[in-house]
């Protein structure tokens, strides 16, 4: 690989670089921590876009700058304090680009956010206030300009995740076919019903909105005192239904393991943090949701644990292609994870429909 600080220097960064060091624990792109030695130049966020995954680079960047300038441009006129740290701004080259290709890889830098935080777990006050910046977040993209782009083509569209699922398994790249027939029977035997939003969708019941479409516990960025800054990991933000943002933070963040825990019983979905978050949510979304796309939050509940089962599966059928590894039954191990969450929030589901009843007769 290119020498990391040659690369920082094709940027219009300020100060001189002092060292840089890997950062977070993305599962696609690399990222790295660029200091400088001056107190007055701020630090910085260097990032290896993975472009066997981001295929459209240009159009990625386009979207994310797209993204920030709006979120930049309703902060002002909201006339919030800090405006730096609550939303990214992008480096541009001498080329006037916010990426640099270096005849291999395409990189970025954006400005370090200083003294923010990001959990891999949070409490219910700090989902509390995750829930009210998801869906804030979407509000406030609800009026930009610009047409986004899909990034990954149907994302988190389900008919294709299992059509994906199929495929691998018709093919068995890996050969690993026998030793994951049950939970293929237990995802197919709720496929149809995990489809429902692409179904409404073609109805036309249920709107696409310009969505986070990553919305991990660890994409968030929290101040000193537990109110979220800003959202980070930009590279999916494109048209989705809300689901993606509500579900794919539950999760993650009403996880009671780890997303690839070994320990099955250690994997329960919280209903303190589900209750925490799905009231930040209503409270700064319910202006612009639907009643479709209320009724159908526990939906999206079960719909992510289901889709990241799907994925993790079919990468672990293909021979690992596609997620970052660090041993050789790792996707099957997160596989099994997603399944057992799944379950909970099947055994959770009156519960959440009676709390969300609650929310709105308030
Ligand atoms: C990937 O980049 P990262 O680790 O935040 C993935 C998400 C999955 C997640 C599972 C582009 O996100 O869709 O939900 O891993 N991103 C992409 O942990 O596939
Ligand atoms: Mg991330």
């Amino acid at each position: 690989m290119r020498n990391l600080s040659d690369i920082v220097s094709k940027f219009k960064i300020q100060g001189t670089v002092e060292s840089i060091n890997p950062l977070g624990a993305g599962l696609i792109n690399d990222t790295y921590k660029v200091s400088t030695q001056e107190t007055d130049a701020p630090n910085y966020v260097l990032q290896r876009i993975n472009h066997a995954i981001f295929q459209n680079v240009e159009l990625l960047q386009n979207n994310i700058v797209a993204v920030t300038k709006h979120i930049r441009k309703k902060l002002l006129e909201a006339g919030e304090q800090d405006i730096d740290r609550k939303v990214l701004s992008f480096l541009e080259t001498e080329e006037g680009k916010t990426y640099w290709f270096d005849g291999e890889n395409y990189w970025r830098i954006m400005v370090f956010i200083p003294n923010a935080k990001t959990y891999e777990t949070v409490n219910p006050e700090y989902s509390y206030y995750a829930g009210q910046a998801f869906g804030h977040f979407q509000a406030m993209l609800a009026d930009i300009p610009e047409t986004l782009g899909e990034t990954i083509p149907d994302f988190h569209n389900m008919e294709f995740r299992l059509q994906q699922l199929r495929e691998a398994v018709a093919t068995n790249a890996a050969g690993r076919l026998e030793e994951v027939k049950y939970y293929l029977d237990e995802i197919e035997k709720r496929a149809d019903e995990m489809c429902k939003a692409e179904r409404l969708y073609r109805e036309g019941k249920l709107p696409k909105r310009v969505c986070h479409c990553d919305t991990k516990v660890n994409n968030m960025m929290f101040d000193e005192n537990g109110k979220v800054l800003c959202v980070i990991d930009l590279d999916t933000v494109m048209p989705s239904f809300i689901f993606s943002d509500y579900g794919d933070f539950l999760r993650t963040g009403a996880n009671t393991g780890d997303e690839d825990d070994k320990d099955l019983d250690r994997v329960e979905f919280n209903m303190d943090i589900f209750r925490a978050f799905t009231r930040g949510y209503l409270e700064s979304a319910r202006s612009f949701l639907t009643p479709i796309e209320i009724e159908n939050l526990p939906y999206a509940a079960a719909l992510f644990p289901y889709m990241q089962c799907v994925r993790f599966l079919a990468d672990y059928i293909n021979g690992d292609t596609y997620y970052k590894i660090k041993y050789p039954e790792h996707n099957l191990v997160r596989t099994k994870a997603q399944f057992k969450l799944l379950q909970s929030v099947e055994a959770h589901t009156p519960e959440m429909i009676a709390f969300i009843k609650e929310c709105l007769e308030k």
